[in-house]
């Protein structure tokens, strides 16, 4: 990438400097000085601007060079955009019709032209509002099981495969977000670290818990250095888009190569800390709309479970556990399937907890908390998300099915920890 030549885009300057991309005009129409273009990021890294005419519409999102949460003082690199993209095209190709479509990357300027999602709105505002989206588990598991199989080498080619874990690689300064942020910081008295007034004494305990701190590091070794399937890498309620029936899963800047229960995990955390919110946000139907919180949560992984084995049976064509060794030889490979099916939900159950930790102690809070105003009640629903992430992260063996941790979310969400 020429980094010398980029510019960040501004809502005056976009429409002459994109009237000349043909992708841009046959949306958009040639008329640039008539597009209309807003800034509506609201994430913690990009620019992401919607920009319409009387012929369409489109996203442009463009990469900052520094943490735009943060302030030039944290510079990131440009080419995040490249990894992006890279990761865009392979969720197209691997699960269709699951992400915006790509009508333009343009690498110098760190910039992408998708499609404008509407009227679909961030997952995470819906689960602040009470609302329901229908087939959202069962979408989402089933999304999950095709990235992690048809991104492995079950099933591709393991020379295609190991180039890609190659491609990939050269992304260094976003997982290192990761593996701080999430893995590490959380668990001491970090720089950019804030956590709600009132957790202190529990941030204390989790703190000096070195038992917890061990098993939070080894999932940190799992998490850089198996590559499995090329991940999502920050799958939350912020990463996907919905109406009442429609569901894309947007956003894959954090997309590595990485374990196949990482996304899974990080975003059964994210319907946890919905869930534990909920009393924050309503009085009526609480208790129906936090069940169906939990319901989405036993849909995703029946819905992982039975994808991940039809993919099993029916496109397992690369270099593990071939058909050679096993069909070929008069072996039925269920239980192999078995075996890989657990592994990945105990690492999905640890990497939850860690998940539901680092989003109420370490920099970039959730709003699921985050807009509830009155710290007293925020800390004690976000003690209730701290100490079942606690349990998940150090008794995950004994959290055997997603019924179980259901059952366990509704014994903390009774339990009054502070
Ligand atoms: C400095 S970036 C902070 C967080 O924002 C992203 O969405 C990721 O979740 C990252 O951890
Ligand atoms: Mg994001």
């Amino acid at each position: 990438m020429k980094e010398a030549s980029y510019l960040a885009l501004t809502q005056e300057s976009l429409p002459p400097r994109l009237a000349g991309i043909p992708a841009v005009t046959e949306r958009l129409g040639r008329a640039h000085d008539t597009w209309r273009v807003k800034e509506v990021g609201d994430g913690n890294l990009n620019l992401v601007f919607i920009v319409e005419s009387s012929e369409g519409s489109l996203i442009v999102k463009q990469a900052l060079p520094y943490v735009r949460l943060v302030g030039d003082s944290w510079p990131l690199p440009l080419y995040r955009a490249f990894y992006e993209f890279n990761a865009l095209m392979r969720q197209a190709q691997r699960d269709p019709g699951a992400v915006p479509e790509v009508f333009h990357f343009d690498e110098d300027q760190a910039l992408i032209v998708m499609e404008f999602l509407s009227p679909h709105v961030i997952l995470r505002n819906k689960l602040i509002a009470g609302e329901k989206v229908a087939g959202l588990g069962a979408f989402c598991g089933r999304h999950c099981a095709r990235m992690a199989f048809r991104g492995s080498e079950l099933s591709m080619k393991s020379a295609d495969k190991k180039t890609d874990v190659g491609v990939f690689a050269g992304n260094i300064e976003i997982p290192a977000i990761t593996e701080s942020l999430v893995f590490t910081d959380p668990y001491f008295d970090a720089e950019m670290n804030t956590h709600t007034a009132g957790l202190d004494p529990l941030v204390a305990k989790l703190r000096s818990d070195v038992a917890l701190k061990c098993a939070v590091q080894s999932m940190l070794v799992k998490f850089s250095s198996n590559t499995e399937t090329m991940l999502h890498g920050d799958l939350h309620s912020g990463s996907i888009m919905a109406t009442e029936t429609d569901i894309r899963i947007i956003d894959p800047e954090f997309a590595q190569y990485g374990p196949m229960g990482f996304d899974i995990g990080t975003l059964t955390a994210n319907y946890l800390m919905a869930y534990f919110s909920q009393p924050g946000h309503r009085g009526a139907d609480l208790e129906r709309y936090q069940d169906w919180i939990l319901s989405v949560i036993t849909d995703s992984f029946e819905a992982f479970d039975a994808e991940f084995r039809r993919l099993w049976a029916t496109e397992r064509s690369g270099m593990l556990y071939p058909k050679s060794l096993f069909e070929d030889q008069g072996h039925g490979s269920e239980p192999a399937c078995n075996a890989m099916l657990e592994a990945i939900w105990q690492d999905a159950v640890q990497f939850c907890g860690i998940e539901m930790h680092r989003r109420c102690l370490s920099l970039a809070h959730n709003a699921d908390f985050e807009t509830i105003k009155d710290a007293q009640t925020r800390a004690g629903l976000e003690a209730r998300n701290l100490e079942m992430g606690a349990t998940l992260i150090l008794s995950a063996d004994k959290v055997k099915t997603s019924q179980a941790l259901c059952a366990l979310a509704r014994t903390f969400n009774g339990k009054d920890v502070l």
